[in-house]
């Protein structure tokens, strides 16, 4: 029995972030290129094919980004090359210092700033996600490595895991952040509508509200959006999203779900909270997993203290909704733990879906 096909591109090791600026201070990168090493090494050892990302057009990036972003992001870094800010004041990474904050702007539209080093304020809404030479290539094919798991599901496969780095969750139809420059499994989510017809069910159990998605397809029926994730109202990052009162607007009205947990949460509740999305879930035709792990009692990122056991049992409650199912790759930062968490919610997804066929 092959196991469920792992979607890879080596271009993800091209993003190296140097470091996340945070509060005006150089903190350590923890979105690193181990991540994925990790995942790969722990799902190879355990025999599931490894499948290359193959290239997709940019009409399927087009279909939940605005042009504007994907022209910024395509070529920030060596805009800011040319303008000289490596040399002066040195910064080899693009990094935003002056926000289109809607206050500042009120009724007007932004205008792109001409300067350059402006022009990041444009899209980034955070100063932790810095974009360098290989930060393009690396999200695009991770863009790449997500479409191509939903190919593989549209040509009959019960699921496929797209490992994505950078991540993609916190992304919006406009802006970027949080360690994210593309929001993949959206991305694999509007493929699969395309395809099939709606509704898709996008379920985040990523331990940071799935805010990208949500925006995305707030106004949209066709693409009901879940998160479970440590509450933003308890002091956690986004911040100003993931509260449980955010269910969409019309046409979209009541298919967006916020599950948002205390911090120390464990196993019982979280399982129960992605079983309850699972259920929410209902009569979708196909499923995108936004799987991050930072979920985990030991992850540097997070609060919540979810167990291998856990990720498994969400895993199987996902799998048993017995839907095609895309599983993209989101945050997860205990680089000595990701892969096994990885590996225990992949099995959980096969196992839902063994049962759920007879199997
Ligand atoms: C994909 C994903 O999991 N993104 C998470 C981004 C959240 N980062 C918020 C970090 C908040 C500040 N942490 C202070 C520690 C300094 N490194
Ligand atoms: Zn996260």
């Amino acid at each position: 029995m092959p196991g469920m096909p792992l979607v890879w591109s080596d271009d993800h090791r091209l993003h190296v972030p140097s470091a996340e600026i945070w509060l005006g201070v150089r903190t350590p990168a923890v979105e690193l290129p181990a991540r994925a090493d990790a995942i790969r090494a722990a799902l190879e050892a355990a025999g599931h094919p490894v499948v290359a990302a193959r290239p997709q057009p940019d009409a399927a990036l087009a279909a939940v980004h605005d042009r504007a972003l994907l022209e910024f992001l395509a070529g920030a870094h060596a805009d800011w090359t040319a303008a000289g800010l490596h040399d002066d004041p040195g910064q080899p990474e693009v990094i935003p210092y002056f926000f289109a904050h809607p206050g500042l702007l009120g009724p007007h539209e932004p205008a792109l700033p001409v300067a350059t080093w402006a022009r990041t304020g444009a899209f980034a809404f955070d100063t932790m996600t810095p974009i360098g030479a290989g930060t393009w290539p690396a999200a695009r094919a991770g863009a790449d490595a997500a479409l191509t798991a939903a190919e593989l599901v549209l040509a009959g496969a019960p699921a496929a895991y797209a490992c994505t780095r950078p991540p993609g969750h916190h992304v919006t139809r406009s802006a970027y952040g949080g360690c994210c420059y593309l929001n993949n499994a959206a991305i694999a989510a509007e493929r699969l509508r395309a395809a099939l017809g709606g509704p898709v069910a996008l379920l985040d159990v990523d331990a940071h509200h799935g805010n990208g998605a949500q925006a995305i397809f707030y106004a949209d029926a066709g693409v009901r959006t879940g998160s479970v994730h440590v509450d933003p109202g308890a002091g956690w990052f986004p911040h100003f999203l993931g509260f449980a009162g955010e269910n969409g607007a019309a046409p979209g009205d009541g298919a967006n779900r916020n599950l948002p947990l205390a911090p120390g949460t464990g196993d019982d509740a979280w399982v129960a909270a992605v079983q309850e999305l699972a259920w929410w879930a209902g009569d979708a035709r196909a499923l995108v997993v936004a799987l991050g792990v930072d979920a985990a009692a030991g992850d540097p990122e997070s609060p919540l203290a979810v167990t291998e056991h856990g990720f498994r049992a969400a895993g199987r409650a996902l799998g048993a909704l017995g839907m095609p199912t895309v599983v993209v790759q989101e945050g997860g930062y205990d680089v000595a733990a990701i892969g096994g968490l990885v590996l225990a919610a992949l099995e959980g997804i096969h196992e839902g879906q063994q049962e759920v066929d007879g199997g």
